[in-house]
Parts: C-alpha cells; sequence; structure tokens
C-alpha cells in the first residue's frame, strides 16, 4: 500500500537516476514548492547523495556572477567533468542582468547532458532558502553532478547563508566599487574561501585585489585572492584549480562546518519552533548534535532526523526520557 506522493517520488527518482532530465527538473520544482513528493523523493536520494563539491559563488549584484558561472561551466565541460548550477534569484533588478539560464543556452551547452542549470526564487524565510537550495543540490548530487555551483547575489543575509554553507565559498568583487559596495563587503569576505576580483579587464582590478590581499593577510581563512575576466574566460582555469585544491585541502569530503550547517537547515526545515526550542534544553542538545552529524554524513535522511528528534521530545514529554 503505497500513498500516491510516494509512487509519484519512487517513479520521478528512478527516472532521474537513469539520466531523465525532464523528471529532474519535475524533482526540483517539487523541492521548491516543498510538496509531499519533495519529501519522499528526498527520503530516497539523500543517502545517495553526499558526493559532489558544492561551491557557492556571491558578490554584490552586478559583478559578473553569472557570466563568472557560464566560464566556469565552459572551463568544467573542457575538462569533461558535469556540473549543476542553482542560481538563487539570478537577475537582479538593480543590474537587470539577463537570467544565467539565458546567458548559458546562448551558448554551446544547451544539449550538453553533463550541465544542469536550474534557477530558484529567493522567497520565503531565511531558513527556507538555505533549506531548499541544499535540497536541490542533494537532488542533483544523487544524480551524479560532480561539481554543483549555487549563485547567490551577496545582498540579504540569508543569500549569503546559501553560499557560505557550500563546501567552497567564491565571493566576487568588482575593481572600484562604490562606498555601499564595500560595507557590504566586510561582511561577505569573512565567509570567502576564495576572493575573485572579476572585470579583470577594467582598470584597477590588479590594485584591487592587491588590496584586498594586505587587508585579508592574518584573517581567519586567509582566502586566497584571484583575478579573472568572466567576459573572455581569463582566469578561469585558475579559479577552477583553486576550487579543487579547497576540496583537497577539505580531505575530499566537504568542509564540516558547512555540511553541518546544511544538515542542521534542512532538519530544522522540517521541525517546528516549538519543537526546536525543546532541543536545545538540557540533555538533548548533545543528543541533537550526533544526529545532525549524521545527516551531515548522509548516513541519515533530514526528514527521518526529523522524526527521531520529534519522537525524543515527545517521549520527554510523555514522561521518559
Ligand atoms: N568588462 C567586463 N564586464 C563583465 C565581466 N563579467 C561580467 N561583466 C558584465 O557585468 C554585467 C553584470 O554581469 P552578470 O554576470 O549579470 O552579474 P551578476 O553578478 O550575475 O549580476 P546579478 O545576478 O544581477 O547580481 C554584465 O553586463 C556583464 O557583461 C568582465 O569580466 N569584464
Ligand atoms: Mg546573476
Amino acid at each position: 500500500v503505497t500513498d500516491p506522493a510516494e509512487a509519484r517520488a519512487a517513479e520521478l527518482c528512478d527516472a532521474a537516476l537513469a539520466g531523465d532530465r525532464l523528471a529532474l527538473a519535475r524533482l526540483l520544482t517539487a523541492v521548491e514548492n516543498r510538496t509531499p513528493v519533495a519529501e519522499a523523493a528526498l527520503r530516497r536520494l539523500y543517502p545517495l547523495a553526499g558526493r559532489a563539491h558544492l561551491v557557492g559563488i556571491t558578490g554584490p549584484p552586478g559583478s559578473g556572477k553569472s557570466t563568472l558561472v557560464a566560464s566556469l561551466i565552459a572551463e568544467v565541460r573542457r575538462v569533461d567533468r558535469s556540473v549543476g548550477v542553482i542560481a538563487v534569484d539570478p537577475s537582479s533588478p538593480i543590474t537587470g542582468g539577463a537570467l544565467l539560464g539565458d546567458r548559458v543556452r546562448m551558448q554551446v551547452h544547451a544539449q550538453d547532458r553533463d550541465v544542469f542549470i536550474r534557477s530558484m526564487a529567493a522567497r520565503g524565510h531565511s531558513g527556507g532558502l538555505a533549506a531548499s537550495s541544499a535540497a536541490a543540490a542533494t537532488v542533483m548530487d544523487a544524480v551524479g553532478f560532480e561539481l554543483i555551483l549555487l549563485e547567490t547575489v551577496g545582498t540579504g543575509q540569508s543569500e549569503v547563508e546559501v553560499a557560505a554553507s557550500a563546501d567552497t565559498t567564491v565571493v566576487l568583487e568588482a575593481p572600484e566599487m562604490g562606498d555601499e559596495i564595500q560595507a557590504i563587503k566586510a561582511g561577505l569576505l569573512e565567509v570567502a574561501d576564495i576572493v575573485v576580483v572579476n572585470k579583470g579587464d577594467r582598470p584597477g582590478a590588479q590594485r584591487t585585489a592587491a588590496q584586498l590581499r594586505a587587508m585579508l593577510t592574518g584573517s581567519a581563512k586567509e582566502p586566497q585572492v584571484l583575478v579573472t575576466t568572466a567576459l573572455s574566460g581569463e582566469g578561469v582555469r585558475e579559479l577552477l584549480a583553486a576550487i579543487d585544491r579547497c576540496r583537497a585541502a577539505a580531505g575530499g569530503a566537504g568542509d564540516l562546518g558547512a555540511r553541518l550547517a546544511r544538515a542542521e537547515a534542512q532538519v530544522w526545515a522540517v521541525l517546528d519552533e516549538r519543537v526546536r526550542a525543546r532541543l536545545h534544553t538540557d540533555r538533548q542538545v548533545a543528543a541533537t548534535r550526533a544526529t545532525l552529524e549524521s545527516v551531515a554524513a548522509h548516513e541519515l535522511d533530514p526528514f527521518t532526523a526529523a522524526d527521531r528528534l520529534l519522537a525524543r521530545v515527545e517521549r520527554r514529554a510523555g514522561g521518559g526520557d
């Protein structure tokens, strides 16, 4: 006796795992809308995921994130690897930039099965965005994409959170941006594993990079600072090499802190505030942490984890512990 959502999820997962891109697109729509099909699908797919390298690409509006993602795709394909892209709210009203999907479709990847691009709206509360983008990444990871790029504009807290919870976070800057942008930058730079000064063809790019290097020396992460020209692809090969080095430095498994942040976002999206509050009291903390670690290691899916945490709270309420 299977319910319809379970049956539909099974059908879509089987097709997506067999390489059906339409089924993959449908799964991602379900994930974005948080339907019962999405939950059933994620319970299935979560244990198959955990292999991809998640790379957040963030920066001020108009710094060239989408253009850089397009040239990263070209570079990744040149070395014959697969790449999935999740672009959160890709077109900012400030720059009116073309949608990433349009930009890439104009290029040679339209028929390429090893490139998959998906846009997601940045709606809902802040935790919701982190949970949905992590779930979307899980789906792409499970169906075999090795590298997943998450483009978010670096202006809202939730957007920065999404990029920061990737295994590797790339923060873009453009040369000679105004004071307003400088202010945004300080918070953004803290989450960077790699800082990219894009628009290397513009005057001042090298000077901006030198200033950033000076400023970041001795900082917690000491990110590498690179210069790219996304429009021509210059410096993009070096960027991909730097991204791969970050992966290798984290033991090839992705940053543990980032994995835990993604696990937490996804489990918390299932549990409501009252339950969460009770998990932060007394002896629940250690048990919760262990459960989240299992999710981070992909040994447990976020829904089963939430079920268990809920059961623990209910047992306590029933008088047991
Ligand atoms: N000169 C120059 N212009 C660039 C470069 N990269 C991007 N641009 C231009 O900068 C503008 C913004 O580029 P996008 O890639 O849309 O920037 P974005 O950061 O994705 O913008 P939002 O998604 O709107 O936040 C476009 O007109 C690009 O053509 C570059 O390397 N050099
Ligand atoms: Mg963009």
